[in-house]
């Protein structure tokens, strides 16, 4: 199975509606996740949009609704440029479903997550033009794709705080590294949400409002959400459990990938860490005794205070069967919990357990 636009050895899950990840060597490849690398996920089927009668629509508690062509917002607002990871709150859940069954949801590995130059205006410009009152202290995006995981079938939509929205960082994107936004990727206009789970980056924009609570779309009010392990997710009230945003540091390695067959002696181990809002990564440990003895990786610099960081590091291994372990530590001085066991939840969201790849080493 390969995908129009995208590398033939992208791990495509499903292709309708289309979820694929990058294979983990391009992946490791470069700071910035190159179109036909980068992961694709999808809740239902990819609108095909006219970029020349589309319009963005403004509004909810505002003192001036706003419709919008893709001129207008090329035109009336500064064009800004800004590096940002994306990453799925379901990257690593093949860490969970090793534990137990996680039914209905995609079995990602490590490549959920990609990073690219973005370009557009800012959220907060497009916002002051349309005057938030006090009273909106959400804002809520919706797409145009229909996804028929909610019953009945809407179109994926969530929010992000007033504080948020108007930090800055939070694009209105056209343009990935340099080239126009692909179909897949949400053209014309999807929201960027830096440092967010990647759901609350909205493809297919058409519609943003303000107003006082978060979003009751499904995938705000019902998906996305860490619920308790012994929850069920369809039989739960809504709102049960904690509404993700903020990403939680997190790791894992590329290079080599989990499963490879390697030579005994020294290896040049590759992988990325991230952290979400204002967090960086700041250590790196990397283990080959199960956690009993850590060095630390060398840490590559970050393109950007909202991307992910690249590692790596050198271990000797024996030959036989072999673990490496690996766990990143944030500006907060939060790291990694060991075992995703304990981390398990129904839906499968922030398996931020330490990064694992068992190894075969050959003499
Ligand atoms: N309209 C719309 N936006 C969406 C989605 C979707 O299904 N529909 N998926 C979200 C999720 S869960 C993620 S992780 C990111 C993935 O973005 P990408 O496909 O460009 O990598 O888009 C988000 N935005
Ligand atoms: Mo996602």
């Amino acid at each position: 199975m390969s995908l129009p636009g995208k590398r033939a050895d992208m791990i495509v899950h499903q292709t309708e509606p289309i979820n694929a990840e990058s294979a983990p060597a391009p992946l490791a490849a470069g700071d910035l996740t190159a179109l036909d690398t980068f992961y694709v996920r999808s809740h239902g089927p990819t609108p095909s949009v006219q970029s020349g009668s589309w319009r963005l629509g403004v509004g909810g508690l505002v003192g001036r609704e706003l419709s919008l062509s893709l001129a207008d917002l090329r035109s009336g607002f500064p064009q800004r440029t800004l590096i940002a990871t994306l990453q799925c709150a379901g990257n690593r859940r093949q860490g969970f479903i090793a534990v137990r069954e996680i039914p209905g949801e995609v079995p990602w590995g490590p490549g959920a997550t990609g990073t690219a130059r973005w370009r557009g205006v800012a959220l907060a410009d497009v916002l002051r033009a349309a005057g938030l009152h006090d009273g909106a202290r959400h804002l809520e995006f919706l797409g145009c794709d229909t996804s028929p995981e909610s019953d009945p079938p809407q179109p994926f939509g969530g929010s992000i705080s007033r504080q948020k929205a108007l930090a800055g960082e939070v694009l209105l994107a056209w343009e990935m590294n340099g080239e126009a936004l692909p179909a897949m990727h949400g053209a014309p206009l999807r929201v960027v949400v830096p440092g967010y789970i990647g759901a609350r980056s909205v493809k297919w924009l058409t519609q943003i409002t303000a107003q006082a609570e978060p979003s009751d779309n499904f995938f705000q009010a019902r998906a996305y959400r860490l619920l308790p392990a012994g929850v069920d997710p369809d039989a739960a009230p809504t709102g049960t459990g904690v509404q993700l945003g903020s990403v939680a540091v997190n790791a894992d390695i590329l290079d080599p990938a989990d499963g490879a067959s390697v030579i005994a002696g020294r290896l040049s181990v590759r992988g990325y860490g991230f952290a979400g809002d204002d967090r960086r990564i700041v250590r790196v440990d990397v283990s080959t005794d199960g956690g009993a003895v850590w060095q630390q990786a060398q840490l590559l610099d970050e393109p950007s205070r909202w991307s992910w960081r690249r590692w790596r590091a050198d271990v000797e291994l024996p030959a036989g069967p072999a673990e490496i372990v690996a766990r990143a530590w944030d500006s907060a001085a939060g790291s990694q919990p060991r075992d995703a066991a304990q981390l398990w939840n129904p839906k499968g969201y922030v398996n931020n357990s330490w990064a694992r790849v068992r190894l075969n080493v050959e003499p």
